[in-house]
């Protein structure tokens, strides 16, 4: 039996930056294939036996159920000594873009890739909407990215793991990612860590809904 257990599908993006430290790290990690898009975690038997928050991720490790990628991040930071932050400052530097990926960066991001690149509702008042602010969003990190290579100083940090949920899923979401350059050199440091993956490798993915 693997030592970390992560119940995660392929799609998701917050899922993913778990996977992805488990498997940057080396940990011994298997996933537990969540049926999202057929209404699993809204189910009262998901809700009371895995997470009451009703979202993917969720790891189990050593008799601990942890939710929220971000504390997960943090988690896994501790337990294997990698990627995480060095200081008091940078602890508190890989909060604050920890909190602004889940507030801003990923929550609008990957909310206009459900709808526009996965549900295909086409363009609606809504996809308009959170294309705006992911937009906003980007040009904040991109402006980041222009002046250090990872996201707190020169090094890879859980603080870039976070951020990178969404960044390499294929599917449109009708936003011009190209123009982000300083976010496409990040995305192509990140990829030339040893041991990427693309979430779509790394996860199981089920029937589409
Ligand atoms: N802040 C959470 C967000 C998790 C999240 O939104 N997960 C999605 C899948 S990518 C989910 O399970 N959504 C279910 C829902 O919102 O009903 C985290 O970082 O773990």
């Amino acid at each position: 039996m693997s030592e970390y257990k992560l119940h995660c599908f392929a799609e998701s993006g917050n899922a993913y930056k778990v996977a992805l430290m488990l498997e940057l790290t080396g940990q011994d990690w298997q996933p537990l294939f969540v049926d999202f898009f057929h209404g699993q975690t809204r189910g009262d038997a998901w809700r009371s036996e895995v997470n009451e928050q009703g979202e993917v991720p969720v790891l189990e490790h050593g008799g601990n159920t942890l939710t929220q990628s971000a504390l997960i991040l943090e988690y896994l930071a501790q337990q294997t000594g990698q990627f995480g932050p060095q200081s008091e400052a940078e602890r508190r530097e890989s909060w604050r873009w920890m909190l602004f990926d889940n507030h801003k960066f990923t929550s609008y991001y990957a909310t206009l890739r459900f709808l526009y690149g996965l549900k295909k509702t086409g363009e609606t008042d809504v996809t308009t909407f959170f294309r705006e602010r992911a937009t906003a969003a980007y040009r904040v990190v991109d402006q980041h990215l222009s002046q250090t290579p990872f996201m707190i100083g020169g090094r890879l940090t859980i603080a870039d793991l976070s951020l990178a949920g969404y960044v390499f899923m294929p599917e449109d979401t009708g936003m011009q990612l190209a123009d982000f350059t300083h976010i496409e050199a990040w995305k192509a440091r990140i990829q030339a860590t040893p041991g990427w993956k693309h979430p779509y490798e790394l996860m199981p993915r089920g029937p589409a809904a």
